[in-house]
Order: structure tokens, then sequence, then C-alpha cells
């Protein structure tokens, strides 16, 4: 009985609603039984199987469609999966790795550094199209989105940032190599609720990013500033104040709790 999930277990693995896990059993992508009183119940190991193959296959279809359309098409395809997957926090964790799977081609010497750039400006503007159209209410929340200082990967925080403007929240995109004490004054100044700051597999200095997160959680800390760090990157855990995220979903399930307090 353990290994059998409910709606609401599938949806919070996948990070999305149960209305959508519902629509894969309802559509026969995902096997389910069903119990005496009518609940869909779902294999542990049939969820993981299909949570796999659609990341999987989508991943490396949407690295070669990154290479070999251009903006719109992306835009496009992002918002039908989208529409399938049924969450952004959900397409965020293809996307994760969609971009790992590019590193892997870079490495490899099978894409050019010319087209890994081309399709990385490509995916980020067509996250940030959507952003923007995405409504907002007033008196929203707002969460500063920065990478650590010295790192220029910014996709993560464009992947984080679609899918906290759907759970309700202002963003405040600061992006590449930002100095934590700024950041440290804009939570003393009261500018926002949230800080969320990512460093990639790109920063292996673990003594300054120790650093950084030491002044971000003291000022955070002081202020009554929620703070997240995430990405790759040797970010301790757990820092001082905050939390220490490795996923996107868990991230944006403590901005919708924090959403929450503040409106109850
Ligand atoms: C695109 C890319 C670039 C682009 C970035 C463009 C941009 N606008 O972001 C450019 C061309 C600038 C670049 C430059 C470099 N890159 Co680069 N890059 C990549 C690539 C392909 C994707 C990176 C990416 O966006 N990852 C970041 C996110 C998506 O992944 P993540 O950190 O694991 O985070 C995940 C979660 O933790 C979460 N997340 C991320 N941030 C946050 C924040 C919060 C708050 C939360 C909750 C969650 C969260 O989202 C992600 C989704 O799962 C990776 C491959 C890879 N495996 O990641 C290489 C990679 C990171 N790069 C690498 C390198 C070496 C470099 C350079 C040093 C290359 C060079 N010699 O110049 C420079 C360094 C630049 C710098 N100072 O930062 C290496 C790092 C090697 C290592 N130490 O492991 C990688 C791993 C490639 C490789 N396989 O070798 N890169």
């Amino acid at each position: 009985m353990d290994d059998l999930l409910s709606t609401v277990d599938v949806g919070k693995l996948a990070g999305v609603g149960p209305t959508a896990v519902k629509r894969w059993a309802d559509q026969g992508i995902l096997p389910c039984v069903k119990t005496a009183g009518g609940h869909r119940r779902f294999e542990r190991r049939e969820v993981q199987k299909f949570l796999d193959a659609t990341r999987g296959s989508s991943a490396e279809a949407f690295v070669d469609l990154l290479l070999q359309t251009d903006g719109l098409g992306v835009e496009a395809r992002l918002l039908t999966e989208r529409s399938r997957l049924g969450s952004w926090v959900a397409v965020t964790e293809m996307l994760g790795g969609a971009l790992a799977t590019m590193g892997e081609r870079w490495r490899a010497g099978k894409v050019s550094i010319y087209q890994e750039h081309l399709a990385s400006e490509r995916l980020a503007r067509a996250l940030a199209r959507i952003t923007g159209a995405l409504p907002l209410q007033p008196g929203a929340p707002r969460c500063i989105l920065a990478c650590a200082e010295g790192d220029r990967h910014a996709l993560g925080l464009s992947l984080v940032e679609v899918a906290l403007r759907e759970a309700g929240w202002e963003t405040l995109w600061v992006g590449q190599d930002t100095p934590a004490v700024e950041l440290a004054a804009v939570a003393r100044q009261g500018g926002a609720e949230m800080i969320a700051v990512s460093a990639s597999a790109a920063t292996v200095d673990e003594v300054g990013l120790r650093r950084q997160a030491e002044v971000l959680a003291e000022a955070c800390a002081a202020s009554g500033v929620a703070l997240g760090l995430g990405g790759s990157g040797p970010w301790p855990d757990p820092p001082a104040h905050g939390h220490r995220f490795r996923a996107i979903a868990p991230f944006v399930a403590r901005a919708r709790e924090i959403a929450d307090e503040r409106l109850g």
C-alpha cells in the first residue's frame, strides 16, 4: 500500500496540480487503479517511469529545438509544454534537464560556443517574454532575483522567475554577478519580502559563497526577509537564515506559503 500514491502525491512529485494528474490518468498516459470509493491511485514505480520518460525525452528534444528554431518557435513550444504539463514549475524541471544536456553536448564538442550562446539567449528571451505577460495582482509580494558574485549563469533564475510569477509573486530581476553587500542593503531598506540567489556549477569557490550567504543571512534575518539559495553551487547547507534549495518546486511551494501567511 505504501507504494500507491494519491493524485495529490503525484502532483507534488511532478510539480503540477491534481487536475493535471487526473488528466494524464484519464488520457491513459499514466496508469492508475481505482479504489472502492472511486479514487485514483498510482504505483510509485509507474509514476517514476512516467516522470523520467517525459523529462528525459522532452529535455533532449528541447535542446534540438533551442539549437534549430528561432525565438518565437521556442516561445510557442514553452507554452505548449506549460499546457501539457500543467504548471511552469513542471516545465522548469524539464528545462533544467535540457540545460544540463546542452552542457554535456558542449563539453563533448558537439555544440559550439556560438551555438550554445545563441540557444541560451533564445531561451532566456522567450522566458522573459512569457514572464512579462503573466498577470500580477496589486500588492503582490516581491522577490529579488540575483546571481551570486562572479556567476553569469542567469538561466536558472529565469526558470525560477516564471514559476514564481505564476505563484503570484512580483519579481525584481537583478541578474548576473551581484555583490551580496548590495542585496543585503536592499533587504535592510525593506525593498522585498524575499531574496533568491543562484550559484551555478561554475561557481566552485565554497569560501566565497559561505561569506556571501553570511552577509545575506544577517541582513535578511534582521529585516524579516526570506532567503532562498539555489543552483548547483556549493552554498552552505543549511544557511544561518533561510533555506538552501536544490530544485525549484520546493522553493515555489515555500513562496506560496509565505504569500498565504501574508494574506491570512
Ligand atoms: C548556458 C551556460 C552558460 C552560459 C550562461 C548564459 C546565461 N544567460 O545564463 C554562459 C555562456 C555565460 C556560460 C559561461 C560559463 N560557463 Co557555463 N554553462 C551553461 C550551461 C549549458 C547551462 C547553465 C545553466 O543555466 N545552468 C544553471 C541552472 C539551470 O542549473 P543549476 O545551477 O543546476 O540549477 C538548477 C536548480 O538548482 C535550479 N536553480 C538554479 N538557480 C536557482 C535559484 C533558486 C533560488 C532556486 C530555488 C533554484 C535554482 O534551477 C536549475 C534547474 O534544475 C551549463 C550546463 C549545466 N549542466 O548546467 C554550463 C556550465 C554550468 N558552465 C560551465 C563553465 C565551465 C562555464 C565557464 C567557466 C566557461 C568559460 N570558460 O568561460 C563560464 C563561466 C561564466 C561565469 N562567470 O559564470 C560548466 C561548469 C563546470 C563545473 N564546475 O561543473 C558547466 C556545468 C558546463 C560543463 N558541463 O562543463 N555558461
